[in-house]
This record gives structure tokens, C-alpha cells and sequence, in this order.
């Protein structure tokens, strides 16, 4: 395998494998923008789950043909689109490999909601199916095309678990540890940070660790996973050009995560629905930092021999309910406190090491009253393609929560 010397790199053809959803897009385009020749992969799944969840994005998006057009005629530097399911369609991806030969392969296409991941035998086989295949898929073909391609991952910050930590920080990825010996000696070694998934969705990233794991130690496969944290805020600079651009946002009980949800709910006169008592703390990043971030992984991307490198990329970490009182400050929401679907933690701490992409050159975009109310913005400006009945969490953990659930 020929590998290229570890240097900025600003103009490789990248793939992006999920490039038509809520964090790819705005990635794809924001490549294109930086000077890549971008190529995005996607088979459109998650508009056929709105379709079987009779419910669209909050904001009206166009379809994927259009928003290239459109990409083009704002002046961007022209993109396509393939058509193709990672998780299945095999020997496709490695024609395409072989094809384009990318520089590096950002890596979206996974089914990412936990509370879908949940809601029944089905949902949890083809989440498994799906981000596994697709993720071995992916290091299957670039081990045989023999091409030195740079894969980019976006993983998750629910890979460490919320249990209590005990008020140790997070670190990135690895954690030394010290094992005792027979004669009372003790050697240290640097291991993957031990998993502990809240969700089918989020046990699929863990195996995704692995399968990272294994391909880089056998073959040398290059790998930056994100461990990425919630991400907030609909739109970008780039995404704002033009209405065709625009970003999805979503908001049900599936697919809405829980401060756009907030911000959502608050715009449209709903009490902001908090999990249990809103004791979870999780980590939180703007999608603009999170467009920033895989720019930068794939500019800086890891050197020949280097093990899998894993960065945190959050920029700042939130209690539940602490995300509620702040947005009905702001706009004078009330506050409700719901039986949690879910089986989780009441309450957790969260100190997480995010030095590594700061060291890049990231400068976080934090949550300042203005940036929340641009969302809130955005959401009453589209509040009458809003279904109440699609707002409420009803994908049950357990039986038990089920059970909590219909009790109300
Ligand atoms: P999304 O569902 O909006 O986008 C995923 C895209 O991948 C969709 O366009 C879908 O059609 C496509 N896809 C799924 N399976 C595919 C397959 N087998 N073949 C081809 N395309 C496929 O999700 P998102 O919010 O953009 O998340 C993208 C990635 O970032 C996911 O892996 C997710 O786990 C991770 N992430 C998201 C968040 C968040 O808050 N949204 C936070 C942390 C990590
Ligand atoms: N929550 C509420 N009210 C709501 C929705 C959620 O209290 O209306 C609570 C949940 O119970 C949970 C927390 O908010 O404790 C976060 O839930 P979420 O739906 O916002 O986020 P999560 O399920 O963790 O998943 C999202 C993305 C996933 C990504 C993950 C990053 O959908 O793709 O991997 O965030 S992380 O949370 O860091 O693991």
C-alpha cells in the first residue's frame, strides 16, 4: 500500500457516504467550497424513513438533484451523486472506489437515531444491519481496491456511556490503564476507552470501534473517528446561499434531538419536553463546528503506521433540564417534566477532553442567546408544516418504560 507523506491536505477528492443528510450535507458542500472534488454517496433512506414516519424536516428541503443545481448555480464547485446503499450494495462501492480513487472518505451513512433504533425488532436488525455492514463494508473495499484512502467516521460521544465517571474527564478515545501482575508488579497499557451503550444505535458505533480497531492493526487503514456529541442549529453560511440549500431539521420523537427539539417546541407554543427529571448531561456541538471539524480531519489526517485516531468532537456539555430553563428564559416556554421512554441514567456528570481538534484550530461556536434564537427563528418561520402528534417520544426502551409511558 503506497502512502502519502503526513502533510496539509486541502484538495483531495473526497466521498462523502451520507452526504444528503442532516450533517453531510452541509459537510459536502462546505468541502466543495474548501477546494475538494466532492462525491456524495447516499441511497436516500432517511427520507424514505420520514415517508414510513409520516413526517418530513421542519424545514422544506429539496430533493438531491435540486439542491446540486442549485449548489451550482450559487457559484459552487459542481458535486455528484451516487445513488448506492453501502450496507448492501458491495461490489458497487468498490467499482466507485476504484473509480474515483478519493483521497479520503468521510463516513455518514449509518441509521442514527437511538429512539428509532429502539421501537421494535425490526428497527434494531436493520440499524445493526446497516451501520455494520456499511462500516465493514467500507474497510472491506478499501483493503482490496489497495488504494491508501483516508476514512473519516463520525462516531459518537455515547460510545463512552453516560453512567457516572466518577468525575474523571473523558479522555480521547484511549485510556491507560494499569494491570496488576502475579508477582505484585503492575504494567501499564493504553486501551480503547471501555463501551457502554444506551441504545442499539449507539452499540453500533462501539462494534464500528472495533471493526476500525482490527482493519487499521491488519491493514494500515488510515482512520480519524469523531466522537461526536449532539449536534444543534440547522444551517451554515454555505446552506443559507440559497432556500434549495436549506438543511433539515428534525423534530419528532425519532429524530429530533433534544435542543433543536426545545428550541422547536418553544417556537411553536409546546411545553419543552424533559425526559424524567433532565439530571442527563450531554455534550453538544454547532453544526457549523461540526462542518469545521471534518475539514480538518481530513486536512490533517493521521500518517502510515499511526493507530486509529480518535478525537471528541464537542464543545461544550449541558444538563437536560439546565438546555430547558435557558430556552424558556429566552422565549418563555414552560417546561415539562415527561416519564423517560428510555432506560438511562437519571442523572450524570460529563467531563470530556476535547484538546485535539482545538489544537487543529478549532473555535468553538458556543451557545450564546443569539444563535439559540436563530433557530427559534427558523423553526416559527416554518411552524405551520409542524405535526404535533409527531412530537412526543414514543419509542419505549424496555417493556418497563412502555408500561411508564401508557401510564402517562
Ligand atoms: P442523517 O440520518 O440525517 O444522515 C445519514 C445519511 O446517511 C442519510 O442521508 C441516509 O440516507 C444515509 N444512509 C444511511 N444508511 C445508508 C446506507 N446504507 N448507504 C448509503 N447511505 C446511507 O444523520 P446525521 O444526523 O446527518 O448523522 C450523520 C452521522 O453523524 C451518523 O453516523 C450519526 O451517527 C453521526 N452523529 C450525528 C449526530 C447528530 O446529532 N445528528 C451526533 C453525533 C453523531
Ligand atoms: N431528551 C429529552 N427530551 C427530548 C429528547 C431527548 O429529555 O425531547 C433527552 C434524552 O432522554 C437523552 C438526551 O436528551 O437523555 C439526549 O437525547 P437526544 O435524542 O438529543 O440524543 P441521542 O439519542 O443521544 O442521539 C443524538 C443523535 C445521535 C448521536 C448522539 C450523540 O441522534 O446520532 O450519536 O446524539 S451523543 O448523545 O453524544 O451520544
Amino acid at each position: 500500500m503506497e502512502h502519502r507523506s503526513v502533510q496539509q491536505e486541502t484538495d483531495v477528492k473526497v466521498l462523502v457516504l451520507g452526504g444528503d443528510g442532516f450533517c453531510g450535507w452541509p459537510c459536502a458542500v462546505n468541502l466543495a467550497e474548501a477546494g475538494h472534488d466532492v462525491v456524495i454517496v447516499d441511497n436516500l433512506s432517511r427520507r424514505k424513513i420520514d415517508i414510513e414516519l409520516g413526517v418530513e424536516s421542519l424545514t422544506p428541503i429539496s430533493t438531491i438533484g435540486d439542491r446540486l443545481r442549485a449548489w451550482e448555480e450559487c457559484g459552487g464547485r459542481a458535486m455528484h451523486f451516487v445513488d448506492l446503499d453501502i450496507a448492501a450494495e458491495y461490489d458497487l462501492l468498490l467499482d466507485l472506489l476504484r473509480t474515483e480513487q478519493p483521497g479520503a472518505v468521510v463516513h455518514f451513512a449509518e441509521q442514527r437515531a437511538a429512539p428509532y433504533s429502539m421501537k421494535s425488532s425490526r428497527h434494531k436488525r436493520y440499524t445493526v444491519d446497516n451501520n455494520v455492514n456499511g462500516t465493514h463494508n467500507l474497510l472491506c473495499a478499501i483493503v482490496e481496491s489497495g488504494l491508501d484512502i483516508h476514512i473519516v467516521h463520525l462516531g459518537t460521544m455515547g460510545v463512552y456511556g453516560y453512567g457516572s465517571h466518577r468525575g474523571a474527564t473523558i479522555p480521547e478515545g484511549y485510556l491507560t490503564v494499569e494491570v496488576p501482575q502475579p508477582d505484585g508488579t503492575r504494567f501499564r497499557e493504553n486501551i480503547l476507552h471501555p463501551t457502554d451503550p444506551g441504545s442499539v444505535y449507539h452499540m453500533t458505533k462501539t462494534l464500528d470501534q472495533l471493526l476500525f480497531y482490527y482493519y487499521n492493526k491488519n491493514d494500515g487503514i488510515r482512520i480519524t473517528d469523531l466522537h461526536q456529541g449532539i449536534v444543534w442549529g440547522t444551517n451554515t453560511a454555505l446552506t443559507d446561499r440559497d432556500p434549495r440549500l436549506c438543511n433539515r431539521f428534525d423534530y419528532d420523537g425519532d429524530y429530533g434531538t433534544v435542543l433543536n427539539r426545545f428550541l422547536m417546541q418553544a417556537a411553536i407554543g409546546y411545553p419543552l419536553t424533559v425526559h424524567g427529571t433532565g439530571g442527563q448531561t450531554r455534550a453538544f456541538i454547532h453544526i457549523r463546528d461540526s462542518v469545521r471539524c471534518v475539514e480538518l480531519a481530513i486536512a490533517n489526517p493521521p500518517g502510515a503506521g499511526d493507530k486509529v485516531r480518535i478525537f471528541n468532537q464537542m464543545t461544550e456539555s449541558h444538563r437536560v433540564h439546565d438546555l430547558a430553563d435557558k430556552v424558556a428564559a429566552i422565549t418563555g416556554a414552560t417546561v415539562a417534566l415527561l416519564p423517560n421512554p428510555r432506560k438511562e441514567a437519571i442523572e450524570n456528570d460529563l467531563i470530556v477532553d476535547n484538546r485535539c481538534l482545538l489544537d487543529l484550530g478549532l473555535q468553538p461556536t458556543t451557545l450564546s442567546d443569539g444563535l439559540l434564537t436563530e433557530v427559534v427563528d427558523v423553526a416559527r418561520r416554518w411552524a405551520d408544516r409542524c405535526d404535533r402528534r409527531r412530537i412526543p417520544c414514543i419509542s419505549a426502551w424496555t417493556a418497563t418504560q412502555a408500561r411508564a409511558l401508557a401510564a402517562g
